[in-house]
């Protein structure tokens, strides 16, 4: 397999899982704003979509976007490791549910925030959108280590959301749950081993 990844970007929960599970895979970074490859191939050609994370299958199997799927593909290796509860359970829609809120609601917040060609007001709005649904994620957490009974995809996809706040003007220290949830995730040997690899940490 080849996963396609920008350093730091919503990839980087694929990327953990990968290493989660121990699997083979290849990691080629893409410049997202020429749509290039590291080595100068045409990321559009790998995606028309243009965005990572896109995670090209093994066996001439295609290529599969969208990190909710793709983190349910990789979990679906090895699901005696548990990154994502059995088809058919009600945990495996529960995971699916904070999958998407993550994806929708939590990083679909952020995106202006990282668009230059949003104006401060727009910026400003995602800003107080962000902080209420934080307020949500603490009382979301409390009592429990992660977002299912054990760490799961989802675990991973929130770390690297929540890792985005402080480089777009929204500090954690208001929601110290978070910090320690992240802090949690953060010590996985997986999860610095990705970092690492995407020269992060
Ligand atoms: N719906 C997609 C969104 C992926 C996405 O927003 N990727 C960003 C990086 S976090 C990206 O590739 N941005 C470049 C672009 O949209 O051109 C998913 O959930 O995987």
């Amino acid at each position: 397999m080849k996963l396609y990844y920008k350093s730091g970007a919503c990839s980087l929960a694929s990327h953990i899982a990968l290493r989660e599970l121990n699997l083979p895979f290849e990691a080629v970074a893409v410049d997202l704003g020429t749509k290039k490859t590291a080595s100068g191939g045409d990321f559009l050609k790998v995606t028309s979509k243009g965005q990572v994370p896109a995670l090209e299958l093994d066996d001439g199997a295609g290529v599969l976007t969208e990190g909710a799927a793709i983190l349910q593909y990789i979990a679906d290796l090895k699901p005696e490791a548990h990154l994502a509860p059995t088809h058919g359970t009600l945990e495996r829609y529960r995971l699916q549910e904070w999958l998407s809120y993550i994806s929708g609601t939590l990083h679909g917040n952020f995106s202006p925030l990282f668009n230059p060609a949003a104006d401060t007001a727009a910026k400003e709005a995602a800003r107080t959108i962000l902080a209420r649904k934080f307020d949500y994620m603490v009382t979301a957490l409390q009592g429990r280590d992660y977002l299912l009974s054990q760490f799961s995809v989802a675990d991973a996809y929130l770390y690297v959301v929540l890792g985005w706040a402080p480089h777009v003007g929204v500090d954690l220290v208001k929601w110290p749950q978070l910090i320690a949830y992240r802090a949690k995730i953060s010590a996985r040997p997986a999860v610095q081993a990705a970092l690492k690899a995407e020269g992060l940490n």
